[in-house]
């Protein structure tokens, strides 16, 4: 499989994904509340795939993409989010907790840009360490109003540490619009405030997403120190749950008929089908897509609940070791 058909099956499967948990949120049977990213899935896939698994990933409350493009366990994503036991935090943590340390995957949280700073201590380690490591970090536009993000670039630039932040930029924080936040839509601006170099990517082109991770990969491998990659992209779906959220904002119903048309998966299947790509091969390798998600929906279901007696183990560490 050429590396853009690899993309594309990794974006089929987020949105099979997400199209699937929304569902199942919507029928009631999952409890747990999902933030999709339907629509951003070019930005996982592209900076993902330039990454190595040993690489470490931050993420927030929107990260069931950036977990499965890093090569997180599905079947353990779909039980978490149903709170088994089985699930990656073991039921514990939901969908805004997912973490898989085997796959580099060492946290996601929702406190928003909370993982920025852990993605430059994990860089700093690397650094001390001289492992090669990378660490990235994923944050939205509206964590880019946060401190952290200031207090995380700078850092990162002044040690020279080998971290890509990563901002999807979908224009909005909960319900309210970039231009409601900042009087300048300036993100990318902020890595030449402090010094590192930043750019602004079409983070709904998943090649063009891939390449620009590539290139800030390997100046972090260099020891040339941190980039900022702001994508620009949109999400189909409201801030949280399933529903399109189409009442919120005037803007938001022009807005989104503008950005479908800008469909991260149909543009790269549309480059895929004019090199040769059958539909039947498209087609085989979404049936195989559907068939993985429903089987880890089915393992969810059949997963038993955590048992009542552990509901205070792995919250405290314990001189016991329980
Ligand atoms: C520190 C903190 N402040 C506020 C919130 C409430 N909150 C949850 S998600 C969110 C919006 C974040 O927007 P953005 O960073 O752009 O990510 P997006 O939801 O667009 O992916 C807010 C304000 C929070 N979880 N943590
Ligand atoms: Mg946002």
């Amino acid at each position: 499989m050429s590396i853009e058909q690899s993309l594309w099956r990794m974006m089929v499967l987020i949105r099979a994904v997400e199209d699937r948990i929304g569902e199942l949120v919507a029928a009631g049977e999952i409890k747990t509340p999902c933030h999709l990213s339907i629509g951003q899935e070019a930005i996982p896939a592209g900076v993902c795939a330039a990454l190595q698994p040993d690489d470490s990933l931050w993420g927030g409350h929107r990260s069931h993409g950036h977990y499965l493009a890093k090569g997180g366990d599905l079947r353990a994503m779909m039980a978490e989010i149903f709170g088994k036991a089985t699930g990656c935090a073991r039921g514990r943590g939901g969908s805004m907790h997912l973490v898989d340390p085997a796959q580099g995957i060492f946290g996601t949280v929702p406190l928003v840009a909370a993982t920025i700073p852990l993605a430059v201590g994990a860089a700093l380690s690397a650094k001390l360490r001289g492992t090669g490591q990378v660490a990235v970090a994923f944050f939205g536009d509206g964590a880019a109003d946060e401190g952290h993000f200031h207090e995380s670039l700078n850092l990162a630039a002044l040690y020279r540490l080998p971290v890509l932040f990563v901002c999807e930029n979908n224009l909005y924080s909960t319900h309210l619009a970039m231009k409601e936040r900042r009087v300048k839509d300036n993100i990318v601006e902020s890595a030449g405030l402090h010094g590192l170099p930043g750019e602004r990517v079409d983070g709904n082109d998943v090649m063009a997403v891939l390449g620009a991770a590539q290139q800030a990969v390997q100046r972090a491998r260099a020891g040339e120190g941190p980039t900022l990659l702001e994508c620009r992209t949109y999400r189909w779906r409201g801030h949280v749950g399933p529903a399109a959220d189409l009442e919120v904002g005037e803007d938001r119903r022009r807005e989104l008929d503008e950005w479908l048309q800008r469909d991260p998966i149909a543009r790269c299947r549309a480059r895929l089908r004019a090199e040769g790509l059958s539909s039947e091969r498209f087609e085989s390798l979404e049936a195989a897509v559907r068939d993985e998600v429903e089987a880890a929906v089915s393992f969810a279901r059949q997963s038993p609940a955590p048992d009542d007696s552990e509901l205070l183990h792995h919250v405290y560490v314990s001189r016991r070791g329980v």
